[in-house]
């Protein structure tokens, strides 16, 4: 949010103006979690973190790296701690501000374990059991599944409801427990008193999507067969280049944004758009006439020079010990928030004697 002017309080972000009339203004609180569990790539850059860098400035952000989410399925404690790291340094290198967003792990938090069991003992068995994901391995068959994968839609409220969230951007996916975040929250209030903000799902203000370059009917992700569909943030650059040279296109040979008929040009015309800020009408007009081969040479150098810039920052990062201030700064100001709710939670439900 920008202040307009400085003799009288006007804010702005993209779609409003505030006047502040007397008091203080507060920004509305955002909170997301992200999961340490494998390699970041464009899809992922393009419709979650270009957009939370959006928000860091409209709204009050709290991101944090979801490693207790994480257990629930088995995990290498080494690739743990290096996804984690990455994760850290890569959202960093790609605008997130620390002093705008607390960036912060949920394990350095233990607020979210104590709220976690409480929300746990809030849920019903039944409405565990409905949960998509769970629903999903159970059906499938699938071994080993822990209680963890259970009863972490539970955790995943007191994620939210620790910091009184206003709003959670989310995939589809996961809107449905933040439907039960609602439902918890709701509970507690009634059973015992007005505790918790009760949080909105954001997913519809999400960014665009990006499809797989070999596979445009697919949207481009980390566990896709095919690993020239998808472009990893931390790919050799040239090899980047090669992939978008190689993307699958169709055989009208006509440049033009149609993603129905042509899902694998418009994808290639997005990601351009979106790394350049330049709208896709005006790439359209500059390739009147001209062939995808050279359209698909400027668009390889235009990920070439992204994953170039990029990655020198992530590696600077890396080397330069800022994860760790980062984290542990995070840490201070989200333990200072949490710490004051799960007190109050504890001498509600009868905890403090
Ligand atoms: P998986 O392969 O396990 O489905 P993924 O690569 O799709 O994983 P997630 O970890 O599920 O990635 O997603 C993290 C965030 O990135 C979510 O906000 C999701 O909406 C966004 N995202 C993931 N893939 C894409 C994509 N292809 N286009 C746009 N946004 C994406
Ligand atoms: N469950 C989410 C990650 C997650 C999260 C959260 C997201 C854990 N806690 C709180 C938003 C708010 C996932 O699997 N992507």
């Amino acid at each position: 949010m920008k202040r307009l002017s400085k003799k009288c309080a006007i804010y702005a972000t993209d779609d409003t103006i505030f006047v502040q009339i007397g008091g203080t203004i507060t920004m509305k609180r955002m909170l997301s979690g992200i999961k340490p569990t494998g390699r970041l790539h464009l899809g992922n850059y393009i419709g979650a973190i270009s957009q939370f860098k959006k928000y860091q400035d409209e709204y009050e952000m709290f991101i944090f790296i979801a490693n207790e989410h994480a257990i629930t399925v088995p995990i290498e404690a080494k690739d743990l701690r290096k996804n984690t790291k990455d994760l850290v340094a890569l959202y960093l290198a790609c605008g997130l501000d620390p002093s705008k967003a607390t960036i912060f792990l949920q394990s350095d938090v233990s607020a979210h374990a104590k709220l976690g069991w409480v929300m746990t003992c809030m849920s019903y068995m039944g409405e565990l059991q409905r949960m998509t994901q769970y629903k999903d391995k159970t059906a499938k068959g699938e071994a080993g599944i822990t209680a963890g994968l259970f009863t972490y839609p539970p955790l995943m409220a007191a994620d939210i409801l620790l910091y009184d969230a206003d709003y959670v951007p989310v995939g589809v996916d996961q809107k449905q427990h933040v439907e039960l975040t609602r439902t918890l929250a709701e509970r507690f209030n009634h059973r015992y008193s007005d505790t918790f903000k009760i949080p909105e799902p954001l997913t519809t203000k999400v960014g665009q999507k990006v499809y797989s370059l070999q596979d445009p009917t697919k949207k481009m992700s980390k566990s896709a067969s095919d690993p020239k569909g998808t472009i990893d943030l931390l790919d050799d650059p040239a090899a980047a280049r090669k992939k978008i040279m190689s993307a699958k296109t169709d055989s009208i040979g006509i440049i033009q944004y149609d993603p129905q008929d042509q899902p694998g040009l418009a994808n290639l015309l997005t990601i351009q758009s979106v790394l350049t800020g330049e709208p896709v009408e005006s790439i359209v007009s500059r390739y009147e006439g001209k062939g995808y081969g050279e359209l698909k040479k400027e668009i390889g150098q235009t990920v070439f020079d992204f994953l170039t810039d990029l990655q020198a920052r992530y590696n600077e990062i890396l080397t330069s010990g800022k994860v760790d201030e980062v984290l542990k700064e995070g840490a201070e100001k989200a333990s200072f928030i949490a710490n004051k709710k799960i007190r109050k939670v504890y001498k509600k439900i009868g905890f403090t004697i």
